[in-house]
């Protein structure tokens, strides 16, 4: 390995990086082909950004920095330890994805990503520098793939061995001529646990993800209405979806990670108390002071009621029926009274079968 690379190397583990790997910064031509085989079959519907000219554009890194010559894939664990809460039928819970127990991490791997490249800077004098997280304008997981860090499960996420697949990936565009390494190797073997799992039949077919089925899509992106066929599904999940990572068998034995920037921000937040998180978003600012600087703002405040409404309908028993009336006659948001009706209707359905 060359001295700068392993500089960059060292410099990134202690930055709090897992994984770092570099690829050469040429076109992805077979994810493009990908890309647009997904949206041609309709598996990326609901993302009005995802067109094709997106597509290609994020498949080409020089559309981002023209002199590119190389890419430094990084990855973050969020794989924090929880707390196992005593579930009470009296006080219903939820459960928010792994993803978003800690601090937004757009502005966390960015900063990261600063200060490492700060230090090659320091070393190498001023050089181009583009840094990219979860911007959908370059394909996150096939750099990481290129760059050794991870491979493609069946379930569509990047695992890597010793790490599996609860991490973050971020990259960093440079001018800088790095020696790549060596695709990442592995293999789902004939495990199928993922598409088995999966309460909305999402994963289609293994590597094929129908965003418009996926949990994560319809409690995190779907703005208003979720189709009624699909509320049954979404079972517990307030917040995103773990199960196909959960089910994993690459994710058993990993050792968690303690980065401090992800470790739950607000108490309980694994599995939080519906009525009490009714209660936190009753207003624009109550939600706003409670979820700041977490990834849950992304839903914003109609989206996460109406995901609590949707999962005290799947879980919530009696008691739940009175706190549902209340928000119900206070609501003056049509999606969120639509969705708390549903609830009502569904609890009352329960009690008298
Ligand atoms: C759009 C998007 C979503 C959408 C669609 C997800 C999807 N699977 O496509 C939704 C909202 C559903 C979503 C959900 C989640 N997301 Co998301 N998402 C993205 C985003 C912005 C773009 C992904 C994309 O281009 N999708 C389109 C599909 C077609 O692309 P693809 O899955 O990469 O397709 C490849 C494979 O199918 C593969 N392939 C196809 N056929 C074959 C055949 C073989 C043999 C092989 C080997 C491969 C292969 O090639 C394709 C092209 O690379 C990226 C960030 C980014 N800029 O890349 C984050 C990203 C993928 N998401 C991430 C996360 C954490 C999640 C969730 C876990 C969050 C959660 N817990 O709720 C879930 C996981 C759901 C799942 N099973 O994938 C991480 C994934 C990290 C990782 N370890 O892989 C990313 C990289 C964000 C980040 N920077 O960290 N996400
Ligand atoms: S995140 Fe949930 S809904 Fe989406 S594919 Fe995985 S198991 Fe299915
Ligand atoms: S659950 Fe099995 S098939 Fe799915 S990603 Fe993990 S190893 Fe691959």
């Amino acid at each position: 390995m060359s001295d700068l690379k392993e500089f960059i190397k060292l410099n990134a583990l202690a930055e709090g990086f897992d994984r770092i790997g570099i690829a050469g910064a040429e076109p992805f031509t077979e994810t493009s082909e990908r890309l647009l085989e997904h949206i041609e079959e309709g598996l990326i519907s609901g993302l009005a950004w995802f067109t094709t000219e997106r597509a290609s554009y994020s498949c080409d890194p020089a559309n981002l920095l023209p002199q590119v010559k190389s890419i430094i894939s990084l990855a973050i664990s969020y794989n924090s330890l929880d707390i196992s809460i005593e579930y009470r039928p009296d006080n219903p819970r939820g459960k928010v994805a792994r993803y978003a127990w800690g601090q937004d991490y757009h502005k966390v791997l960015r900063l990261k990503m600063e200060r490492l490249f700060e230090k090659i800077s320091e070393r190498e004098g001023v050089r181009e520098a583009r840094f990219l997280v979860d911007t959908a304008r370059i394909v996150d997981r096939a750099v990481g793939q290129r760059a050794g860090v991870g491979f493609f499960g069946k379930n569509t996420n990047l695992i890597s061995k010793g790490l599996g697949s609860y991490f973050f990936l971020c990259e960093i565009l440079t001018d800088l001529e790095l020696e790549p390494d060596t695709t990442a190797i592995g293999t789902c073997g004939n495990c199928t646990r993922c598409l088995d799992a999966c309460p909305t039949q999402a994963i289609v077919a293994p590597w094929k993800l129908d965003n418009a089925r996926c949990i994560s899509y319809l409690t995190i992106e779907k703005r208003g209405s979720i189709e009624p066929s699909l509320r049954d599904s979404i079972g517990e999940w307030i917040f995103g979806c773990d199960i196909c990572q959960q089910v994993c068998p690459y994710n058993f034995k990993v050792v968690p990670s303690n980065h401090p920037e992800f470790i739950p921000s607000i108490p309980g937040i694994s599995q939080p108390e519906l009525l009490e998180w009714l209660r936190l978003t009753a207003t624009e600012e109550s939600f706003r002071a409670q979820f700041k600087d977490t990834s849950l703002l992304r839903t914003k405040r109609t989206g996460l009621r109406r995901n609590l409404a949707i999962v005290l309908g799947n879980t919530g028993g009696s008691d739940a029926l009175s706190y549902l009336y209340t928000a119900l006659v206070e609501e003056t948001d049509p999606v969120v009274k639509e969705h708390l009706e549903w609830a009502i209707q569904k609890l009352l359905h329960v009690m008298v079968s």
